[in-house]
């Protein structure tokens, strides 16, 4: 790739009355929040493959997140689990954190791993499972208070196995009810992600399925509720990208949990399968970018973009990169689509017009461009390169010696 790429880019784009300076501009302000989980042996159904050089505590998983924010500029904060993350000194995480260029991001609660939730966490049918589960998401705005972080990121894996197994109707109740307690807890700024999956664990029914129900509760909730979207948890053939405009239009879109899905959750690098669905969402926040409504457009500068992925064979920190860098790519050829042309052909209900003006935004290649953006921030050209002969790959090869298979 040579300098005569990027001029080249950026003459055809300035043809088409792209303001290439604004873009650039926009993709260095995109903020990608990292899971702490994703630098740990963790995740998966199945088996988890043990990796010799996974972090192993909270701080190593930090000081890896850290590592993608230097190789990328994009990661600046890092998204926790408790119990997985948790510490005698929040403050001294953070400071940790701070330490190293990154601020912890969004607490995820965790209510499905004690043996207490088998039958469900804030919908069980025992009162003393629910105050249990209830306690431990309090207990998560408290870390949130003494991390700084705005995000309390909610996912349940409340459900039932069969018809009858449970009362539908009690356990929404029952959630509500904890949320309400929940939601009254949260300092003001504060904000509460609602994630919801159509299946797994549970597979009759999940207490939240789908964006209608977890969009039903945040309105109940208050504005300080918002639906957050991971895209691994549709069924197949379902439009993201319309969820996603639909949740903007009405200001309840909190985040994204970002992965690529083939059959089920699996938590596999997000734009690895289809990067055309990851541009047609970033199309659709773009677009609601340009709202009439200040509300929209504000909903729009506070989406949390997060990458939920536990890698089970793939290195962790390249996977990581890797990640990151895809939906960048992808953000970067939604910022080129012409709206105006859409509009026009739109407006003369020019069918493949529309189309064309959109898809051809996703066939540019806009590597010259991300290259330029990276050397205009002093970042690495090649992150992964740069990842695999850079000093901390070295460091991290030293965990393997106290690796216990
Ligand atoms: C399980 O499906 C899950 O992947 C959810 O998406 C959560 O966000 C994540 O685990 C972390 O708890
Ligand atoms: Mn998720
Ligand atoms: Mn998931």
């Amino acid at each position: 790739m040579t300098d005569q790429d990027y001029q080249l880019f950026e003459q055809r784009q300035r043809a088409r009355g792209i303001d290439v300076e604004r873009v650039k501009s926009r993709l260095k302000s995109l903020k990608i929040e990292t899971p702490s989980w994703g630098f740990g042996d963790s995740g998966t159904r199945f088996k988890v493959f043990r990796n010799r050089y996974a972090a192993r505590t909270p701080y190593e998983r930090i000081e890896d997140a850290a590592e993608v924010h230097r190789l990328t500029g994009l990661c600046p904060s890092v998204a926790i689990h408790i119990p997985w993350d948790k510490t005698d000194s929040y403050d001294g995480l953070r400071s940790h954190a701070e330490s190293l260029g990154v601020t912890i991001g969004a607490i995820n609660p965790n209510l499905f791993q004690d043996d207490a939730y088998m039958l469900g966490s804030v919908t069980n049918a025992d009162v003393t499972i629910r105050r249990k589960a209830t306690e431990h998401l309090l207990e998560c705005v408290d870390i949130a208070r003494q991390t700084g972080s705005r995000d309390i990121s909610l996912w349940f894996a409340d459900g039932t196995n069969y018809p009858g197994q449970g009362d539908l109707r009690a356990r929404k109740t029952w959630m509500r009810e904890s949320l309400e307690e929940v939601y009254g807890a949260l300092a003001p700024g504060m904000r509460m992600l609602i994630e919801y999956k159509f299946f797994e664990p549970a597979f009759y029914h999940t207490d939240l399925a789908d964006w209608g129900m977890a969009y039903n509760l945040a309105c109940k909730l208050g504005p300080q509720a918002q639906v957050l979207v991971d895209t691994g948890h549709h069924a197949p053939g379902t439009n993201v990208e319309h969820i996603v405009a639909y949740l903007l239009d009405e200001c309840r879109l909190g985040g994204f949990h970002f992965n690529s899905r083939k059959y089920a959750d699996d938590d596999l690098i997000v734009g690895a399968i289809d990067p055309y669905e990851l541009f047609l969402i970033f199309y659709q926040i773009v677009h609601a970018s340009e709202d009439a409504c200040a509300d929209v457009r504000s909903t729009v500068d506070n989406i949390a973009y997060m990458i939920d992925q536990s890698h089970n064979i793939e290195p962790k920190v390249e996977a990581m990169v890797r990640s990151v860098l895809n939906v960048q790519t992808q953000y970067a050829k939604a910022l080129l689509v012409d709206h105006a042309e859409v509009r026009a052909a739109q407006e003369r209900q020019d069918v493949l017009g529309a189309e064309e003006a959109v898809r051809k935004a996703f066939e540019f290649d806009v590597g010259p461009l991300l290259r330029v953006v990276r050397e205009e921030q002093g970042l690495p050209v090649d992150p992964i390169a740069a990842f695999r002969e850079g000093a901390y790959n070295g460091k991290i090869k030293k965990r393997a010696s106290s690796f216990k298979g």
